[in-house]
């Protein structure tokens, strides 16, 4: 058994308090205040009697069995879902060994499923027919849609045949760059319905970066839609699609049909630029086809969808995901860590951009048979409010967000909070970043009462599904922490040489063998998938990220290690960002770190070295963050741009960045050994240019 194994075992009397966990400081849910002095805070025992996962001890044995026996434990969980014809006697093979030959996970092989047919068919057969599948609410209070199971069927049905009579089949990918409309998931179960690969690109990303990931993927067709409110901007989304198909078709990839949603309450039709004979109009064409369309059986380990993240280096890579793992891990991490019950109104606040509206807005909470909230507002339009307003109307019970959006809320005021009930709410999420303590006692305690528990989530686009997140109901929670690995799944913390730490540690977050969930590969680039994640520890998964385990066995996230930044749980890669700033005509050189904010988590803090001659302005300041928010997207825009007459570097031409993010972050008597520099004096400049 592994050590983590071992681990749990030796703390198997939880949470009868004779185990390692000290109790001195518990808090029972709804009891009193989680606070600085209380570190544990208990499930209540109404809580953990009504759970799915009602205690730690059944955690303990359902987790002892999904690691002695990962192939029972998960085929039962398989069988739950439809397949046309079972996977073959081996349940799943892997090879995460470098040293062994190619990386290799295949999860249910030989079976034939098809996951928008898990998410709907099935759901319909069962009776949810008339459950309300998707609630949509808008940008302005009031606007607002729903559609049952049985509705979104029906047009994901239509969807599917248009798409295929455009001439989409198995295997063809299809970029969407939609907004929160019912029609960004419509769009993805069509693609799965017949078997064609989505590659959605968040509505947030520039014409370039689209531009990129379709030169990448090559679409048969892209889906948008005209224009979009955010708060009380309207975006132009036509436009920049018009300008990515232009910049792709120079690159060789030209897209024969551009998918246009008109999204009403933003632009009308007649002011929005068309190109006869690649776009239609969705209402025009969509409606027209049959409501029912026949599935696509696919193999499970056919592909699902391609998601392009950030990395440390280079352009971003496509994480592929396949379908039967896929599938049954994201609809098993969905049930145990909200504690879904059919009953449940979900919320997550995350867009379908990111892994998490793949995972947990679309895939895992339908497949469920769940009531999802899709919103297409901001969370302070048209008040801080607005979140607790939805919470009411819709009576959400499970509410899903990031950290960042937690802190920008209470800077606010509790004010705002409780004015609204908030009755209903029962589990609380987060996820993209490490939650600081203090946010969440305020999440905790201001939007949950003391009342609900948090189940702070660890996982990545990489990894498709939770990680290590509590069970609420089965664990004691530490505000921060997220506690404890999800069935099936083996974290183990190496130091630089790649040696497993045991007991209370701090080092990289590794994963040894395979989960469902696991990406297969990242698009057309195999090599730099076990370069990037496996090569760095062999025989480990790698996640880029550093952790420590505390004397109890929870674990605490401690943020990236390698040379990614995450700008309110965003992944932004500093070397994209330094190339959207070279790129710049006067800029000769740059070098971007992450620096501490408060509701952003990281901001982007760029050193910029001039072309020979030309003089620093509060113009050319602005131009180079300009240069970055049109090529990457506005969200990567750097909020500091430093002077920098030269940049620290070693002998060799390596950027030293651990003084650049002393400098960026004013810990001036930190910056270490600056002996090994080949010009020790750049540093002197830089300091004394930090705040012009
Ligand atoms: C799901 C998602 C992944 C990176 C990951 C880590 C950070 C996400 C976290 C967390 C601490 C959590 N991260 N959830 N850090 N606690 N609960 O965000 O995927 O966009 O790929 O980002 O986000 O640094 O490596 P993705």
């Amino acid at each position: 058994t592994s050590d983590h194994l071992r681990h749990v075992d030796s703390m198997g009397t939880l949470p009868s308090g004779t185990g390692k966990i000290s109790y001195l400081n518990a808090v029972i849910l709804g009891d009193s205040l989680a606070s600085e002095e209380n570190d544990l805070v208990l499930p209540s025992p109404e809580f953990s009697s009504q759970a799915l996962i009602p205690s730690s001890d059944k955690y303990i044995e359902m987790y002892r069995r999904s690691i002695v026996d990962p192939a029972g434990f998960w085929s039962e969980i398989a069988s739950l879902f439809y397949w046309k014809q079972k996977w073959s006697d081996q349940v799943y093979s892997e090879n995460m060994d470098v040293r062994k030959g190619p990386i290799n996970i295949e999860w249910f092989k030989g079976g034939i499923t098809n996951v928008c047919f898990n998410a709907l068919d099935r759901n319909v057969q069962a009776g949810l027919g008339a459950k309300t599948a998707i609630y949509w609410e808008g940008n302005e209070p009031g606007q607002d849609g729903s559609l049952t199971y049985t509705d979104l069927l029906e047009r994901v049905c239509q969807l599917a045949n248009y798409l295929k009579d455009i001439g989409v089949g198995k295997g063809d990918a299809v970029v969407i760059y939609l907004p929160m409309l019912m029609e960004l998931p419509i769009a993805m179960l069509a693609c799965a319905r017949i078997a064609a690969v989505h590659s959605v690109v968040f509505a947030g990303f520039s014409a370039e970066s689209l531009a990129q990931r379709i030169t990448d993927c090559k679409p048969k067709a892209v889906i948008t839609c005209n224009a979009v409110c955010r708060g009380s901007k309207v975006i132009h989304l036509k436009d920049i699609v018009d300008t990515a198909l232009v910049e792709s078709a120079k690159n060789g990839v030209s897209v024969d049909v551009c998918l246009t949603y008109e999204n009403q309450s933003a632009m009308k039709r007649e002011t929005t630029n068309w190109m006869e004979g690649r776009d239609a109009w969705w209402q025009d064409t969509v409606p027209k086809f049959p409501t029912t369309c026949d599935v696509e059986w696919v193999d499970a380990e056919d592909p699902l969808f391609l998601l392009y993240t950030s990395g440390s280096t280079g352009k971003p890579k496509g994480v592929l995901h396949t379908t039967g793992g896929f599938m049954v891990y994201t609809a098993t991490t969905f049930k145990y860590a909200f504690d879904y019950k059919l009953s449940d109104i979900y919320w997550c606040t995350a867009d379908c951009g990111w892994i998490t509206g793949h995972s947990y807005v679309t895939y895992g909470p339908l497949l469920n048979g769940a009531t999802v909230i899709v919103f297409e507002g901001a969370p302070n339009y048209p008040d801080p409010g607005r979140c607790w307003d939805i919470v009411d109307k819709y009576k959400v019970t499970l509410f899903y967000t990031a950290p960042t959006l937690v802190r920008s809320l209470m800077r606010e005021g509790n004010e705002y909070v409780t004015r609204y009930s908030r009755k209903s709410l029962r589990v609380l999420g987060s996820v993209g970043e490490p939650i600081n303590p203090s946010a969440w006692r305020w999440f905790f305690n201001v939007v949950g009462d003391s009342r609900c528990p948090i189940s702070d989530t660890w996982w990545q686009t990489e990894t498709g599904g939770f990680m290590i997140t509590p069970l609420p109901g089965a664990w004691p929670l530490k505000p921060g922490s997220a506690t404890f690995p999800f069935f099936g799944v083996q974290p183990v913390i190496v130091d630089d040489k790649g040696t497993e730490l045991e007991g209370e540690c701090s080092g990289y977050l590794c994963v040894k063998s395979s989960w469902p969930g696991a990406f297969r590969t990242l698009y057309g680039d195999h090599e730099r998938y076990e370069t990037t994640y496996f090569k760095p520890f062999p025989g480990y998964y790698f996640s880029g990220d550093g952790c420590s385990r505390d004397k109890d066995g929870y674990h605490w996230l401690t943020g990236r290690v390698d040379d990614v930044i995450n700008v309110s749980g965003h992944r932004i890669g500093s070397a994209e960002v330094e190339s959207a700033l070279v790129s710049h005509p006067q800029c000769a050189e740059a070098a971007v770190v992450g620096v501490e904010h408060e509701v952003k988590g990281q901001a982007i803090y760029a050193f910029v070295t001039l072309v020979e001659g030309v003089p620093y302005s509060e113009e050319l300041r602005k131009s180079l963050v300009a240069t970055v928010r049109n090529q990457i997207g506005a969200f990567a825009a750097p909020d500091n741009i430093h002077w920098a007459p030269g940049l620290p570097k070693t002998r060799s031409g390596k950027i030293m960045r651990r003084i650049l993010r002393k400098i960026a972050s004013r810990q001036l008597d930190e910056l270490g050994d600056t002996s090994t520099l080949a010009d020790p004096s750049v540093v002197d400049q830089l300091i004394a240019l930090r705040d012009c």
